[in-house]
């Protein structure tokens, strides 16, 4: 079995797709073999998300620069790692969460470990020669089987379009597509014909989110969804069957003092309940995604059980990526699809634990972007390396998304792997 000696730790304060800090790692192991990651970050953000290390000097950057982080990296864990061989990720990622010694790395920043944690893990693929995508297989002991399904955002809402509009995401499924260059042609027509309909119905250029979604003043929440049918038509794909949708609710973004406040409507848990279930009878849904709030565990279980077979229930903010939310989780059946983004557990290792879980219950699983992202590509890999359903990277405008797509190209003209099969779960 080889070992990995890291011989040199170094970061940088970079900017993200939304001009915020953000925190670029690099690793050296013995023989030279370097890499570097960068780390992107959330808007919309989980209570339970690990910590993002920011330096709070408001000043420079409203508070947000990350020269700490930086520092924690260059110096504290490259003194700390300096020298010291690992014969895997999982023992690398428990040295770095031990130094931390916060169950949130709250210490050293969870921006600074992830960082390290990903640059390694390149590092260590460039040791063995492999691409990078065969290399988190091997971490997590997988054999590389499909390539993720794209759900691509088309329209923003929420906390990534100065919340004028209920909903976060109104996302683009390309359902009849046999590969990722199919799909990713058939969501361009899709996103053409609805900047159109955007300036016709609502007089707006195009306008785009954080994710490069379009923003339009939309009245309110069905209008989101009607209005993506409409584009879906115009560009000539059949609704649900060429091009389905997928929703991301974020609905802990409006939940306040037990009751949802859906545009200008107030809603118990039971009657957001049951307006999900309006639209997934009405529109073509593969996955709802937050649709309770991250608090309301007791009617979660609920939800699952109204939708499922029909569309996924998917946890982001919910499940933030934590393996003990996830068990309980699925103790309780309150979910039955997990959004992972690593960035919200601070390592790889965290991550492949919660993956893990979900697998191992019968979840799908959708590798997930953050609304903050940066230029790097690793998230393709990823979400290939460990077989993911689905990936969310946002719209296919802006180059830290496109980044992204590109790399899944690369990847699936190299492997020849099929795309997931769709089959929504109805355990
Ligand atoms: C989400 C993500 C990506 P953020 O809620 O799913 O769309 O947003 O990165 O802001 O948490
Ligand atoms: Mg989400």
């Amino acid at each position: 079995m080889s070992s990995f000696t890291i011989t040199r730790l170094h970061a940088r304060e970079i900017l993200d797709s939304r001009g915020r800090p953000t925190v670029w790692a690099e690793c050296r192991l013995a023989g030279g073999f370097t890499a570097a990651a960068s780390v992107p970050s959330g808007a919309s953000t989980g209570r339970a998300e690990a910590i993002e290390l920011r330096d709070g000097d408001a000043q420079r950057y409203r508070g947000l620069g990350c020269r700490r982080a930086v520092e924690n990296v260059s110096v504290t864990l490259h003194e700390g790692l300096r020298g010291r061989a690992f014969a895997s990720q999982a023992e690398l990622d428990g040295e770095l969460m031990r130094l931390d010694g916060t169950p949130n790395c709250r210490r050293l920043g969870a921006n600074a470990i992830l960082a390290v944690s990903l640059a390694f893990a390149r590092a260590c693929a460039v040791q063995h020669g492999v691409p990078l995508y065969r290399h988190f297989a091997d971490i997590a002991g997988l054999r590389l089987c499909t390539l993720p399904r794209l759900t691509v955002n088309l329209f923003s809402g929420g906390k990534h379009a100065g919340e004028q509009s209920p909903l976060q995401d109104i996302l683009l499924t390309p359902v009849a597509a046999q590969t990722t260059d199919e799909a990713l042609a058939a969501v361009f027509a899709v996103y053409q014909a609805a900047a159109e309909l955007v300036w016709k119905k609502y007089g707006q250029r195009l306008l785009r989110a954080d994710e490069g979604g379009l923003a339009p003043l939309f009245p309110d929440a069905e209008s989101m969804l009607a209005d993506a049918i409409e584009a879906i038509t115009a560009a000539g794909h059949a609704a649900g069957i060429g091009v389905a949708l997928a929703l991301d609710v974020a609905s802990s973004h409006f939940f306040h003092e037990g009751c949802y406040h859906l545009g200008r409507e107030t809603l118990d848990s039971a009657a957001m309940i049951a307006r999900i279930d309006d639209w997934v009878t009405c529109y073509p849904l593969v996955s709802v995604e937050d649709g309770l709030s991250e608090e309301d565990w007791a009617h979660w279980p609920a939800l699952r059980a109204r939708l499922a077979g029909r569309t996924l229930t998917l946890g982001d903010d919910f499940l933030c990526t934590q393996p003990a939310r996830i068990e309980r989780a699925i103790a309780t059946r309150a979910a039955d699809a997990l959004l992972l983004k690593v960035n919200q557990v601070g390592t790889l290792t965290g991550a492949a634990q919660a993956a893990a879980l979900a697998r191992a219950a019968g979840w799908k699983i959708t590798v997930s972007a953050r609304s903050g992202e940066t230029e790097d590509n690793w998230l393709a890999d990823l979400a290939v390396g460990w077989g993911a359903d689905f990936i969310k990277v946002g719209s296919i405008t802006q180059s830290e998304r496109l980044a992204k797509y590109n790399r899944l190209l690369v990847i699936e003209a190299e492997t020849d792997l099929p795309l997931c099969p769709l089959a929504v779960s109805s355990r």
